[in-house]
């Protein structure tokens, strides 16, 4: 009989909680690891090349800079080794983001959550798939940070339109920040528009990304509802994004003054992803930290 998962919390339960659960001591003691969060079950914990899909070889070659702990049993599905956060580019993120409470919206194998674990008080990663859930959190077990991150199942459109829909008279807990790391089609993204109805265009050197190519909803679309729940939103996307789109997102009426910080993520001579910083994360914008829009 397989292991017993230990439940992992459903978005009626975080609704419902009015109080912040308190933050407890960081315990990186290996006699804390809990059995019921081991999911070493679920995917094949990679040793060797020679055991790797060649798809997925590339990534494979990376895995310590994905995870430094990888050898620790570090364990990642298909969609988490093509676009998990390389640690370094996921700390240097965190140390931007740091706050109170940080909503990683689409936690994947939870490289982003384990780093905003070490910065932020509390923070809430969702996932719509169960897997990539239990994932996060046996990584974030071997981190010593699991005890940090309150893991939901849920998608997060579902997620933010019922945390919008809570009577402000009711207090929903305040998230300071939301970060989107969303699914941008598949590693196929670099070569441009990923949508299956969008016409084959002619192939060019710097093919550019569309937002419209974000799922589960259009890119601008997620981005207009996450600014419903914070001004605060770090928005990770790729390296070739058009960036007049980016801009774009702050709609000129509405938002006068507010701009947005563009950061290049760099390993090395290779740029792996854009990071783009909106309302009080941006510098020189502290003051739009709390306002409300
Ligand atoms: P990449 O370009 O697929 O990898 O992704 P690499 O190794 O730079 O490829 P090369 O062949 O050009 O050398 C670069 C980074 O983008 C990854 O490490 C992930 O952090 C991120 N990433 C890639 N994809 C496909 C996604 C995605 O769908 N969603 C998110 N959020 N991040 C992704």
């Amino acid at each position: 009989m397989g292991k017993r998962r230990a439940a992992i919390s459903g978005l009626s339960r975080f609704l419902q909680a009015n109080e912040e659960p308190p933050a407890k001591k960081r315990k990186t003691d290996e006699s804390q690891w809990v059995e019921a969060y081991d999911a070493s079950d679920l995917v094949h914990h990679y040793t060797r090349a020679s055991e790797v899909p060649e798809h997925l070889s590339k990534y494979f070659a990376q895995r310590t800079r994905f995870f430094s702990l990888y050898s620790s049993g570090c364990l990642l599905d298909e969609e988490g080794w093509y676009s998990v956060t390389p640690e370094r580019i996921a700390d240097r993120i965190a140390e931007r983001c740091r706050c109170g409470t940080i909503l990683d919206a689409f936690c994947g194998v939870g490289g982003n959550a384990i780093a905003f674990a070490k910065t932020c008080e509390r923070v809430i990663a969702l996932d719509i798939s169960p897997t990539r859930l239990a994932l996060a959190r046996h990584n974030a077990q071997i981190y010593g940070v699991a005890d940090r991150i309150e893991f939901i199942l849920s998608d997060y459109i579902s997620f933010a339109n019922s945390y919008l829909s809570i009577p402000s008279n009711s207090s929903p807990r305040k998230i300071d920040v939301v970060f989107l790391s969303p699914p941008w089609g598949g590693p196929a993204y670099i070569s441009g528009d990923t949508r299956p109805s969008s016409p084959v265009k002619p192939s060019s050197e710097h093919p550019t990304y569309s937002l419209a190519s974000i799922q589960p909803v259009h890119g601008g679309d997620l981005f207009r509802l996450s600014r419903k729940i914070t001004n605060n939103i770090a928005y990770y996307l790729p390296r070739n994004t058009q960036l007049s789109e980016i801009g774009a997102l702050l709609d000129a009426d509405e938002h006068k003054n507010e701009m947005v910080e563009v950061e290049e993520e760099w390993m090395g001579s290779k740029l792996k992803a854009l990071t783009c910083y909106f309302g009080g994360l941006a510098e020189g914008q502290s003051e739009l930290y709390e306002q409300s829009l």
